[in-house]
């Protein structure tokens, strides 16, 4: 495979930032540079196959996003982006690895499901892609293949404490489930909503006449969120297993994961763009059924009570360690379109794997992150709470060589017919203007992305066996 020099850019890190050459060997960074070094007396731009100017532009690891579902079955239909279509949009945004959810539906096997989901994205992807494992089924035969998995490069397990009959465990299954994560050192990811008290209110609420989009937000409150996070901090804390709350979105919920980690437990949370950015009042409560386009789970959060605001600066204190994007896509026709007259039928989730990157960029923009802090959030902390960092996640010898140029004088108007290359009819970020641009991306040394065009492929993406958390304290 060729070499290649990316000479004269900024390379970030979670740590720094300094201005330095990148020689890639293959699929692998060779080398980090001081800008122009000559080797053994070699020039090396002379030297090497191919030579990349980044001048004047950021060199960034690739994103990785620890938190997808393509093709995901749910809500009586399926996500609309496929292994291909996701990790294509995906690399358009500058994210070079997706950590997607093997699903077990209750009577399935978690085993059987994880190959299910192996066939799904093998030869499809185009980028570099691992998988954790819902458990929505725990019993002795689940424990035992959470052994099992690890073996496989699956360490993390995602549990459900709402959507009953579908996903949900009781406290007892959870706590059987972190008592096995607790001896195998597997991650234990929580939806950490109380799915009793949601359900009594969505079926209030319809009863009442009360169907339309803004509704879910209504019966998802915080206290929701946040009694649920509390509930699974405790089972971690008994049992001794390392929790990963997902989707936070409640400034309260926040506020439960700060004091478990004063009291120096190894519990961690994730935000996604849509609780950064967006609000019950502007979108879910849009006029008619608009609304619907974002209807996720949780849900998003009023502005007037001051959760995004919250929400960015728990990124800078580290409260909240990283941002993933949940991506769920579906479409308005067909899809979301189930739940006109009836909000609880609308498949809940938002697509946002194109643009975190870029979004997450618009904080370094306002003001809201530092330019190491965007990395960290986006690459570095995502690769070392999974078992990829080394691999993923740094720009240093020996890592994949996933890297992304950025040009912070370049402009993304994301939206459809402009940047939006997934399988979705309409965009959640309809008209959000971007003041920087994902110029070039490259896999494993291949470049897939430059200067508007795709250059990848489906299939390029491989598997990553991941090893335990490497963000354990
Ligand atoms: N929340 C969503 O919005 N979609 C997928 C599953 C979930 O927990
Ligand atoms: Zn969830
Ligand atoms: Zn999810």
């Amino acid at each position: 495979m060729a070499t290649t020099l990316i000479t004269g850019g900024l390379v970030v890190g979670a740590t720094g930032s300094a201005k330095m050459d990148v020689l890639i060997d293959g699929g692998t960074i060779a080398a980090v540079l001081a800008p122009g070094s000559t080797v053994l007396g070699h020039d090396l731009a002379a030297s090497v196959d191919v030579v990349i100017d980044a001048s004047g532009k950021y060199v960034v690891p690739g994103g990785v996003d620890a938190h997808t579902h393509m093709e995901m079955p749910f809500g009586g239909t399926f996500a609309s982006d496929t292994f291909e279509t996701g990790t294509t949009a995906a690399a358009w945004g500058g994210t070079t690895t997706i950590v997607d959810f093997v699903v077990q539906y209750p009577d399935q096997r978690p085993l059987e499901q994880y190959q299910v989901w192996q066939d799904k994205a093998a030869g499809n992807c185009a980028i570099d892609y691992g998988f954790h494992q819902i458990l929505s089924d725990v019993q002795d035969d689940s424990l035992k293949a959470m052994d099992e998995l690890i073996a496989e490069g699956v360490t993390s397990f995602k549990l459900f404490m709402a959507y009953k009959g579908v996903f949900l465990s009781d406290d007892g299954q959870i706590l059987r489930a972190f008592q096995k994560g607790s001896e195998n050192g597997a991650l234990m990811m929580m939806h950490a909503e109380n799915g009793a008290m949601i359900d009594v209110l969505v079926q209030q609420a319809v009863s009442a006449g009360n169907t339309s989009p803004y509704y879910h937000g209504l019966t998802r409150p915080w206290q929701a969120e946040e009694e649920a996070t509390h509930r699974a901090i405790m089972i971690a804390d008994l049992t001794g297993a390392p929790l990963y709350v997902v989707h936070v979105s409640a400034k309260q919920a926040v506020a439960q994961i700060a004091a478990a980690r004063d009291r120096g437990l190894n519990v961690f949370g994730e935000t996604c763009p849509q609780y950064l950015y967006l609000s019950l009042e502007e979108q879910l409560g849009a006029p008619g059924f608009e609304g619907a386009k974002w209807v996720c789970s949780t849900p998003l959060r009023s502005r007037a009570e001051g959760h995004q605001s919250h929400m960015w600066q728990s990124l800078r204190t580290n409260d909240i360690q990283m941002v993933s994007t949940d991506h769920c896509p579906f479409c308005m026709k067909d899809q979301k379109e189930m739940g006109i007259g009836d909000f609880s039928k609308i498949p809940n989730g938002i697509g946002s794997v194109e643009h975190r990157m870029d979004l997450m960029y618009q904080g370094v923009v306002s003001g809201e992150i530092t330019l190491e802090r965007w990395v960290e959030i986006t690459s570095t902390t995502p690769a070392r709470m999974f078992g990829l960092y080394g691999r993923k996640g740094v720009i240093q010898p020996g890592a994949d060589a996933d890297v992304v140029i950025y040009d912070p004088k370049g402009h993304t108007s994301i939206g459809l017919g402009k940047t939006h290359h997934m399988n979705m009819d309409y965009s959640a970020w309809e008209g959000f203007e971007i003041d920087g641009h994902v110029d070039t991306v490259l896999s494993r040394g291949s470049v897939i992305v430059d200067d508007g065009a795709f250059l990848g492929r489906a299939g390029h993406g491989q598997y990553v066996k991941r090893g335990l958390s490497q963000y354990l304290s």
